[in-house]
């Protein structure tokens, strides 16, 4: 199974993709992981991405699909995947359809985490105290969330237009939000057959 996981910053997307990972033995690939991998690495790209990513704003797109592609030719994601963070921008999505259009890999589902602002910034907050992550601070939380607004929003639509969305309540425990997301996967596996 193929899964787009949508949603602002702090939705719970890595939080979900994590779960929904062990219980469909699918891959979890999280641009934002393979983004910090690459600023903690230290390479060229990390380095590019690092004032971007503290600076709350969205890397390029050239970088972030190269790091997908590399990502996708891994033998773990033959049985499957759930993208976490991407496609963030329409630039994204239409270079993601034209890729696994490439790839003859079509998707079979795109879910969006639905959570208010006020929300996301508490869960921020909380997460900026544990781990210091430095895009986490309020500041820059209120930077990423007005970009996921005017770029990322629309991706949601694009989706939608398609018939292929399924918004999901995120709010809540972890597991109850885990179980509307398998639940809406096993709808969607049903229209799909
Ligand atoms: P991401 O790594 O995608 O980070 P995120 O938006 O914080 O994530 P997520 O929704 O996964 O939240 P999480 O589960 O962790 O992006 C970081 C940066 O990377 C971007 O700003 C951008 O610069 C760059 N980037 C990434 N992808 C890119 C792309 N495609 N193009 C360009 N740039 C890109 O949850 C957040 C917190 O909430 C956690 O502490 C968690 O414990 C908590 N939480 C989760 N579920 C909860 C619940 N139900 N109740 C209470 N707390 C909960």
């Amino acid at each position: 199974m193929r899964i787009v996981l949508l949603g602002a910053p702090g939705s719970g997307k890595g939080t979900q993709a994590k779960r929904l990972k062990a219980e469909l033995g699918i891959a979890h690939i999280s641009t934002g992981d393979l983004l910090r991998a690459a600023v903690k690495a230290g390479t060229p790209l990390g380095l590019k991405a690092k004032a971007v990513m503290e600076a709350g704003q969205l890397v390029s797109d050239d970088i972030v699909l190269g790091l997908l592609e590399e990502r996708l030719a891994e033998a773990d994601t033959q049985p499957g995947y759930i993208l976490d963070g991407y496609p963030r921008n329409l630039a994204q999505a239409n270079a993601l359809d034209a890729l696994l259009a490439r790839l003859q890999q079509p998707l079979d589902a795109v879910l969006k985490l639905n959570v208010p602002d006020a929300d996301i910034v508490k869960r921020c907050e909380i997460r900026f105290e544990q781990e210091h992550r430095a895009d986490d601070n309020p500041e820059t939380v209120r930077k990423r969330l007005a970009v996921y607004a005017e770029q990322t929003a629309p991706v949601a639509d694009f989706y939608a237009r398609r018939g292929v969305l399924t918004e999901i309540d995120g709010v809540g425990e972890i597991d109850a939000i885990g179980g509307r997301l398998l639940a809406a996967l096993r709808v969607r596996a049903a229209a799909n057959a």
